[in-house]
């Protein structure tokens, strides 16, 4: 179906993730290409009732962060107590510039706004869950209690925040669309085509 047809049911929601100036471009974490989904989720959250934000947003000295490690840089990986952590550079710092939202983002209807990495010890790509899979953001509680059964997944990063969303709402139960005009990948040494693939067996409709 064409993104032009879509027409969302009352239990469907469009989950915007991480649309922020640091991922955009001249931000610290520049996704190729970040700020182009920015005209398509406007017009993609204008067709849904229900729509949630969330917002990259760590504290200075994250664990995530390149400078936090003495002699590392930015886009290597690190083993670490809760498994392999990449490092980035600083970005999405609270309260920070590049923690703000697109400018050109326009969704005054969304009904949440779910900030996430805000515990300097562990990262939080997904949505609903930090990286350690188990300590919960409580996405997953406040979409059931509200009654949401499928979720549409649009923003800022395919292969990482996006997909980690996608991988943990498809394990709470949720049925998941990925809106790839709507998404922009890192692509690290192959990532996108990773994560695509990881996403189609865990059953997530690429359209
Ligand atoms: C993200 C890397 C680090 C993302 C966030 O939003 O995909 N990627 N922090
Ligand atoms: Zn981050």
């Amino acid at each position: 179906m064409l993104n032009a047809e879509l027409s969302p049911r009352d239990d469907d929601l469009l989950l915007v993730i991480d649309v922020q100036n640091d991922f955009c471009s001249g931000g610290a974490l520049a996704v190729p290409d970040g700020e182009s989904v920015v005209p398509s989720i406007n017009r993609l959250a204008a067709k849904f009732a229900h729509v949630v934000l969330t917002q990259d947003w760590h504290p200075p000295g994250h664990q995530s962060f390149a400078s936090s490690h003495p002699g590392r840089r930015p886009f290597e990986r690190l083993p670490l107590a809760d498994g392999e952590q990449t490092l980035w550079p600083d970005h999405c710092v609270q309260d920070s510039h590049g923690a703000a939202f697109h400018p050109a983002l326009r969704i005054p209807h969304a009904e949440l706004i779910l900030r996430k990495g805000y515990r300097r010890h562990i990262d939080s790509y997904s949505a609903l869950y930090e990286n350690d899979r188990r300590t919960p953001t409580g996405l997953a509680g406040y979409l059931r209690e509200r009654g949401f059964r499928r979720l549409f997944l649009a923003g800022l990063a395919t292969d990482y925040c996006v997909l980690y969303s996608a991988l943990d709402a498809r394990r709470q139960g949720f049925a998941v669309v990925l809106l790839q005009e709507a998404c922009r990948a890192i692509d690290l040494d192959g990532s996108l085509d990773a994560a695509l693939a990881a996403m189609r067996s865990a059953g997530v409709e690429l359209r």
